[in-house]
């Protein structure tokens, strides 16, 4: 039997791709040696909404012991490696099993279980049965990259694949790498009583809304997170297991005692397997695709992390979703503009989508920020006046169960929402967020982006309050203006957070 497309991976890319083939009246297989969906649900998504679920509640927990009516808690003996046990004996086999039986049973897709081999592009080999396709989609994922340098395979140092393996609990931990996922590791360890330093080379989450970065690195300081920038690792020490990093930081050599490193440095496509077709291969290993996921070899795409940043489940799945309907004869495009980003930062999460304030100026000269709270020093009001220990915050802000909870106890950590505005066309062009919850606004904050919406569009939807993100509210504040002026300009909160 020949199928109109043999999708090479079940991953996110790859089951949905498949599954959207086949609602469009194709006739899709899916090639997968271990489970469907991917890493998602063994050691990235799901595992991480899960660990960090419980690193919540723990930081949450120590937060709270002791206040109000709470218990005083002893969380001197709480342990990551239980909390990662409990997800790899139980969510792991149950996500998996769910996936299984969503995608077979439920959506009626073809699974050939094995290790393919790819013969030529349209032929597949699994388990020693062939397979023929008119199509080919490559759908491999990604792998984390890690540094060639002495040490890196000793026990003890891991990547994000390994830490629903756990089995120990660090008491150190250097993490080498100050993007999305070490950032969120270090936020996810931390509150498991682990001491976490962050190695950067550059700067942390270069991307990202400087007020976010420093929202975020403010309270890392305040929990004892140490971070480094401009710093180089040069080596991993230890005898039979991790002891130390050494790196290289303003012309001085510097050891970092630890029992254990993440490394989380970037990714690296899995391309091999489709190298042999002849598909042109980037510079960062990816395979390279046009916008409709289309590889130089005609009826051969790719889709998901293997065809390149920006890595990301929605755009792996979207990927999918366009190698599908051009398959199936329409002319499809992938559409990269305002794709949210989002970092775990137990209790918290960051959100974003859209542009920066830096990148907003560049792109509209002045714009309007409709920010709460304002900064280091608002003139009013002055809440460490009858709160001591309140310093520098405004309002209550962000967060789904906790903004109040996170008020009164959160040491500062009751969020940041940043809306960014062209005054002339009362558009906004970014929104930016730290509090808890407000990723599923973000979704959909995406779109109203992308289709132009203004000040006055938004005052006219209806809050209910609270909620995660206050945008609307706030919005409806200035909404009013004729000349629009947002909240009070932005004083950038002080950078005194790295180690220097
Ligand atoms: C999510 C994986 S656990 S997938 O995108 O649903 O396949």
């Amino acid at each position: 039997m020949e199928y109109d497309a043999i999708w090479f991976g079940g991953g996110a890319a790859g089951r949905f791709g498949a599954a959207f083939h086949k609602a469009l009246g194709g006739r899709p297989l899916i090639v997968e040696e271990h489970h469907l969906g991917g890493e998602c649900h063994v050691c990235r998504c799901a595992f991480e909404n899960f660990f960090s679920d419980q690193a919540s509640m723990a930081e949450l927990m120590r937060l709270y012991s002791g206040k109000s009516w709470y218990p005083k808690i002893d969380l001197s003996h709480i342990s990551a490696a239980k909390a990662a046990e409990l997800y790899r004996t139980v969510g792991q086999r149950a996500f998996a099993d769910t996936m299984k039986h969503q995608t077979e049973k439920q959506l009626g897709v073809d699974v050939a279980w094995g290790a393919g081999k790819i013969i030529d592009k349209n032929t597949v080999e699994v388990n020693g049965k062939i397979y023929k396709g008119r199509n080919l989609v490559i759908g491999t994922g990604s792998r984390p990259t890690v540094p060639d340098i002495p040490g890196i395979d000793l026990p003890g140092v891991m990547t994000y694949k390994d830490h629903p393996e756990m089995r120990k609990d660090p008491k150190k931990m250097v993490i080498v790498g100050g993007g999305k996922i070490g950032i969120g590791k270090a936020a996810m360890f931390a509150p498991f009583n682990i001491d976490v330093t962050i190695l950067e080379k550059y700067t942390c989450l270069p991307k990202w809304d400087r007020d976010i970065r420093n929202f975020t690195f403010r309270d890392f300081k305040r929990r004892g997170i140490k971070i480094y920038e401009g710093i180089d690792v040069k080596k991993i020490k230890g005898k039979g297991k991790v002891e130390s990093v050494v790196a290289q930081f303003n012309g001085e050599t510097m050891e970092f005692p630890c029992d254990a490193v993440m490394v989380s440095i970037g990714l690296t496509p899995n391309s091999e397997s489709a190298i042999p077709l002849g598909v042109k291969i980037g510079k960062g290993n990816e395979i390279i695709i046009d916008e409709g996921c289309r590889t130089n070899v005609p009826g051969v795409y790719a889709v998901g992390d293997a065809a390149g940043p920006p890595y990301f489940m929605a755009i792996a799945r979207k990927r999918g979703m366009i190698a599908a309907k051009n398959i199936m004869g329409e002319d499809a495009k992938m559409d990269y503009s305002f794709v949210p980003d989002h970092i775990y930062l137990p209790p918290l999460e960051a959100t974003s989508v859209g542009l920066t304030e830096a990148e907003a100026r560049e792109k509209y000269g002045d714009v309007v920020l409709i920010q709460v709270p304002w900064g280091p020093k608002p003139e009013d009001p002055k809440p460490e006046e009858y709160y001591p220990g309140f310093e520098n915050q405004g309002l209550p802000v962000c967060g789904r169960m906790h903004t109040l909870n996170l008020l009164f106890y959160g040491q500062n950590r009751n969020g940041l929402v940043k809306a960014i505005v062209d005054p002339k066309s009362r558009k906004y062009v970014g929104f930016h967020s730290v509090g808890d919850g407000a990723k599923t606004a973000f979704q959909y904050l995406s779109y109203l982006l992308k289709i132009g919406w203004t000040v006055d569009q938004m005052a006219n939807l209806h809050e209910i309050f609270l909620n995660a993100e206050h945008f609307i509210q706030l919005s409806r504040l200035v909404a009013g203006q004729k000349e629009l002026k947002g909240f009070a300009a932005q004083v950038y909160l002080e950078e005194d957070y790295l180690c220097r």
